[in-house]
């Protein structure tokens, strides 16, 4: 679920190769880091000399910058934009905070309270959503970075029920998840947890 995913997702749609640093915990609250992202977060993504911080801002600057992401047509083009922007300002919000509270709240007495609260939130913004999305593949004409947040976002529910109602959005996911470009962009993320996680060679 870390955000260089949407960023690699993006990266491989349009068929850009890519390199990734990565960072430590420590390394994030270094000045250094800040100078490059203030609130000492990933991604970062540095490209043709310039630094961009914000995973919405990087998936839309890839947008911007070579074709496969955003329609030609400047009312679609318009529209895939407002989707990424609501998958993160509108859709995920509730989701992070309910996830948040449940690393950092479990032991407060409102803790199931407000997790119901926020589980509800959650299922008013997914049947919206599903509404909208009905039974089309994607959000608009064809897929776009709209498409590719909005995904982004549903698959923090996964492993959770708040899908369950809305099969339509479970498809939606999987058929996201389905795309080439998000299986190599998966692939890659997962081959560096995989490397991390390698135990220490015997003797050393
Ligand atoms: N709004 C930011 C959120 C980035 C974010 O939350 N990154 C997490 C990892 S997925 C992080 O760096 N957390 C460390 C922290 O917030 O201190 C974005 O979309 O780029």
């Amino acid at each position: 679920m870390a955000r260089d995913m949407p960023v690699r997702w993006a990266l491989e749609e349009v068929g850009q190769a890519y390199s990734i640093r990565s960072v430590g915990f420590d390394e994030l609250d270094t000045p250094a880091y800040r100078a490059v992202q203030p609130f000492g977060q990933i991604p970062v993504l540095e490209i043709e000399g310039i630094v961009i911080f914000e995973s919405g801002a990087i998936v839309l600057h890839i947008a911007d910058r070579y074709s496969g992401l955003l329609p030609v047509d400047a009312a679609a083009r318009a529209r895939s934009i407002g989707w990424v922007i609501a998958a993160l300002s509108t859709i995920e919000p509730p989701i992070v905070e309910r996830e948040a509270a449940g690393y950092a709240e479990r032991d407060q007495d409102w803790f199931d309270a407000r997790q119901s609260i926020m589980s509800n939130r959650i299922a008013r913004r997914l049947a919206q959503l599903s509404a909208r999305l009905g039974d089309r593949p994607w959000l608009d004409q064809t897929f776009s970075a709209g498409d590719l947040m909005v995904v982004t976002v549903l698959r923090r529910l996964s492993d959770d029920s708040d899908l369950d109602p809305f099969p339509n959005l479970r498809d939606y996911v999987a058929r996201g998840e389905a795309r080439p470009a998000f299986r190599r962009a998966f692939a890659a993320q997962r081959a560096l947890f995989e490397a991390r996680r390698q135990p220490p060679a015997a003797g050393s």
